[in-house]
């Protein structure tokens, strides 16, 4: 096993003082950011989800993977993000109603950021018109949804639908995101795009403003 696979495998275990250990060594190191997030972070958390989704494990573990994922991301965080950058756009993001997920969405936030782009992060559980009056107050570009519950994913639409209302030339794009959506839902639901992972976004919203 070699040093990112070991940080995997301590998040898996819900360690979190050594998933922040093992992930300050490898920024010592000189391991990219992106890699350490990749081949340690994430495939780690790739294994609880396959292993929670298979009644092998519980919520009380993937609890401790989560902390733990946090833990290892928080280090990385500053290495993902570029800083002085000038802001190329503003960008709404959050966890519908009803769903408390955030690891996803916090990536999607940080690769944003690294990218340029000034997030505006509302957290999880955001009402549809917390996202609509956020983004027009905030006169951001983009409105980044996330949802990684089958039952949650309908508030997407909702945000839509009020959006179209408040902005009815389209000036503000919609994204969405998480792990049980699918391009076929996004256009479903009119939404302006989608993508499967957090350096997708990042493309994403470069190609809407791009074209807008
Ligand atoms: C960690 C986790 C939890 C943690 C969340 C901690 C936290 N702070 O986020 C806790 C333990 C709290 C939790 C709770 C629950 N969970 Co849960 N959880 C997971 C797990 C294992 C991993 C999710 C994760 O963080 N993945 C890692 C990140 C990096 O991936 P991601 O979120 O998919 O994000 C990437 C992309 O989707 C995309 N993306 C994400 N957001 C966005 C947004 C935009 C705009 C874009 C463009 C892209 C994008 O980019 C990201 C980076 O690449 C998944 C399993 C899975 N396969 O997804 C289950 C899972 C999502 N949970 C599930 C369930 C059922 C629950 C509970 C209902 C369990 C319960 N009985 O209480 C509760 C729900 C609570 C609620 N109301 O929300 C189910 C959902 C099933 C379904 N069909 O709806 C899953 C799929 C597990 C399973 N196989 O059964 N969970």
């Amino acid at each position: 096993m070699d040093d990112l696979e070991r940080i995997g495998e301590s998040l898996q275990r819900g360690d979190h003082h050594a998933v922040a250990e093992l992930t300050a060594a490898a920024i010592a190191a000189g391991v990219p950011a992106i890699e350490i997030l990749e081949r340690g972070l994430l495939a780690g958390m790739d294994v609880v989800g396959r292993r929670f989704g298979a009644h092998e494990i519980f919520l009380p573990e993937v609890l401790l993977a989560a902390r733990a994922m946090k833990a290892g991301m928080d280090l990385v965080k500053p290495r993902l993000v570029s800083g002085a950058a000038p802001s190329r756009g503003t960008v709404v993001l959050g966890t519908v109603k009803g769903d408390v997920h955030d690891i996803g969405k916090n990536l999607v936030g940080i690769m944003l950021e690294g990218a340029g782009y000034e997030v505006v992060d509302l957290g999880t559980g955001v009402a549809a018109d917390a996202f609509v009056e956020t983004a027009i107050a905030r006169e951001a570009s983009v409105i980044g949804l996330s949802a990684l519950l089958t039952t949650t994913m309908g508030g997407m639409r909702e945000v839509v639908d009020r959006l179209r209302e408040r902005d009815p030339e389209r000036r503000i794009k919609v994204i969405v995101g998480g792990a049980p959506l699918t391009q076929a839902f996004a256009d479903s639901i009119g939404a302006d795009g989608y993508s499967w992972d957090a350096a997708g976004a990042v493309e994403l919203v470069r190609r809407l403003l791009e074209a807008a």
